[in-house]
């Protein structure tokens, strides 16, 4: 006996991981797809196909979306918003903030149950450990869909404003990047004198772990906003350690280009005074007024 009805629209790599988790963990689950022959693979698996995405939204209580972006669902569910009407839909596609409120807001003009979330997972990581999914939005929808959205990985309702996931989402994706961006400025520096680049990325992993408690530090500063004087390295002298950084990196024939706006702002506060600020508030300079 299935467990409920969900259909899946966009079979993409992503979409097809969460058809796939949601049929083999007992849902009854139908399949749209533009590109109709991707269905294919999940029919042969025990799914239904849909030769519409009307018919996708009629088989299903819940629908969930996993579109490429923004475009590509507004450009596929206004046209059937009236048959989404009464249904739960889950929207994880990638958005920004703003995009998901916005078709919150759509959603909510259509009598539509709406739900954004946001998937911290590759598709290979669906279903099990690790995968890490949020979600924004109803409440009301988030608790009817719950038990089918654990099946994907832990399901963390972030609050009512559509936009948390996203912005969750973008924010920690916003640290990874930077965060591997330094990890291959060090493989870049370190090449240039023949070291592989797996024995760079072992030394960046141990050190990466054992500074990382020190984030737990910079929190509060920032919470208080207490900067001056600085309770730990301050901008005369971070200024210097950095500019040592990108000399170093450039006699490599390595360009500093990630780390240079870095210093860029820490010269701002320099020359505004902020020399016995503590680094960390280099922070209020991102603030865009
Ligand atoms: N894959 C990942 O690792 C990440 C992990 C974090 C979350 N993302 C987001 O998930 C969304 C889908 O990603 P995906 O990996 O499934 O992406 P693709 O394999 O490129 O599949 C895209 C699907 O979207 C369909 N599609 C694209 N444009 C349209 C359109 N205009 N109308 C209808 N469908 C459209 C596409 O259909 P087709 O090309 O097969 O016909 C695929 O089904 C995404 O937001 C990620 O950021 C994944």
């Amino acid at each position: 006996m299935s467990k409920g009805t969900v259909s899946i629209l966009g079979l993409g790599a992503m979409g097809s991981a969460v058809a796939a988790r949601l049929r083999e963990t007992g849902y009854a689950t139908t399949v749209w797809n533009r590109t109709a022959a991707k269905t294919e693979p999940h029919v042969q698996a025990g799914a239904q196909a849909a030769a519409t995405i009307t018919e996708a939204i009629e088989a299903g209580d819940i629908v969930i979306a996993v579109l490429l972006d923004h475009a590509s669902i507004h450009q596929n569910l206004e046209p059937v918003a009236a048959e989404l009407k009464g249904k739960v839909l889950v929207n994880v596609t990638t958005t920004t903030p703003n995009e998901s409120r916005a078709t919150a807001a759509w959603a909510a003009e259509h009598g539509i149950t709406y739900l954004d979330g946001a998937i911290m997972a590759v598709p290979g990581m669906i279903g099990q450990p690790g995968a890490r999914l949020l979600y924004s939005g109803d409440e009301n929808a988030f608790g009817i869909a719950r038990p089918a959205l654990e099946t994907l990985g832990t399901a963390e309702y972030e609050g009512a404003d559509a936009g948390l996931a996203s912005l969750k989402d973008m924010a920690l994706l916003a640290s990874m990047y930077q965060m591997f961006g330094g990890f291959l400025h060090a493989v870049a520096m370190m090449r240039t004198v023949g070291v592989p680049a797996a024995d760079t990325a072992n030394e960046v992993t141990g050190w990466l772990a054992a500074i990382l408690p020190a984030m737990q530090g910079y929190a509060p500063l920032v919470d208080s906003g207490a900067y001056d004087p600085a309770p730990g390295q301050d901008v005369a002298f971070t200024r210097p350690a950095l500019a040592s950084i990108i000399a170093a990196s450039r006699e490599q024939g390595v360009g500093a280009d990630f780390l240079e706006p870095l210093k860029k702002r820490l010269d701002e506060l320099a020359a505004t005074g902020r020399d016995t600020a503590d680094w960390v508030s280099v922070i209020e300079q991102l603030t865009i007024r």
